[in-house]
């Protein structure tokens, strides 16, 4: 019988979990790709990259505010695969680290504590002119003055846009490199350095990689194990293979 990496990983082992639009499409949050993808309806170079924010800020503020808004519709709310994670760091005596492609709260509010957003926050934003970076609800593409040095209209979403640098990439390299096993849950492997994830997991020689995502992604064969299906039923799964039935 084949032995799942699960069963034999050592109690106090680190984990690192890679997290993309796949885990809050049963959310009710559209993915990027694919059918009813944010890129059918808005073209990616037209609204997440400093060059169309330089050149038509409305557009992009928009594009943002839908989703801001989308995100704050109470309909929005963390799935089983979400909640699933933050048992799993509750649960598990080892490290757990969820860094989340995701700019939504829904991780947040599953009860995950140890998360890095890699491409930022919805609800947050950024002054261009001091960086101040502040909680915010309501839409940027209104009037509004910076709580931090009170510049008018200087503040756009706390989001990673496209030729950006990702946040925290120093601290994410080092937890894969101590880290014992690697999920990579709801993610298409197109988009990096996120994509390139997996194979600095390889070049350290140290962890196990497992890929939960509905269909194979891009960078599916370089996974030692895969599990293909909706998050809401092979995330659970595999967490309770970690840490056994939820209490
Ligand atoms: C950078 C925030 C310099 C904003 C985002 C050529 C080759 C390689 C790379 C590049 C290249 N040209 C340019 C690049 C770099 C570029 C890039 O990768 N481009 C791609 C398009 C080729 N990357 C960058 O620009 C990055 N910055 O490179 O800086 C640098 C240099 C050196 C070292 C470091 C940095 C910045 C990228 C970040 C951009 N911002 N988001 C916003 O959200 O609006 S990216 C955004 O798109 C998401 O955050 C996410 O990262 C990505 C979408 O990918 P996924 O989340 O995987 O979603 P997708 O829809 O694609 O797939 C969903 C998956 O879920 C599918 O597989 C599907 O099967 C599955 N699924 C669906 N339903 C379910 C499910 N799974 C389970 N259950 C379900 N129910
Ligand atoms: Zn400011």
């Amino acid at each position: 019988m084949h032995q799942s990496i699960a069963s034999g990983l050592p109690r106090e082992a680190r984990i690192v979990v890679l997290t993309g639009a796949g885990i809050s499409v049963e959310s009710g949050l559209p993915s990027f790709r694919g059918a009813g993808g944010l890129w059918e309806g808005w073209r990616l170079e037209d609204v997440a990259t400093p060059e169309a924010f330089a050149r038509e800020p409305g557009i992009v503020q928009r594009f943002y505010d839908l989703r801001r808004r989308q995100l704050l519709d109470g309909a929005i709310r963390p799935n089983v695969a979400h909640i699933a994670l933050a048992e799993l760091e509750r649960r598990w005596p080892g490290e757990v680290l969820v860094v989340t492609q995701n700019i939504d709260d829904l991780h947040e509010r599953a009860g995950s504590r140890r998360l890095i957003h890699m491409h930022g926050e919805l609800l947050k934003a950024r002054c261009t002119a001091c960086e101040a970076v502040c909680p915010w609800r309501e839409d940027l593409g209104l009037e509004h003055a910076c709580r931090g040095c009170g510049g008018a209209n200087t503040l756009r979403p706390h989001v990673v846009w496209f030729g950006e640098m990702p946040l925290e990439l120093e601290a994410i390299y080092d937890a894969l490199a101590l880290c014992d096993l690697f999920l990579s849950v709801g993610t298409s492997g197109q988009v990096y350095p996120a994509a390139g994830f997996v194979q600095e997991i390889r070049r350290h020689g140290r962890a196990r990689s497992v890929e939960l995502n509905l269909e194979p992604s891009e960078v599916s064969a370089l996974f030692d194990e895969r599990r293909h299906g909706p998050a809401s039923e092979v995330v659970p799964r595999y967490v309770e293979d970690l840490v056994g039935r939820p209490d």
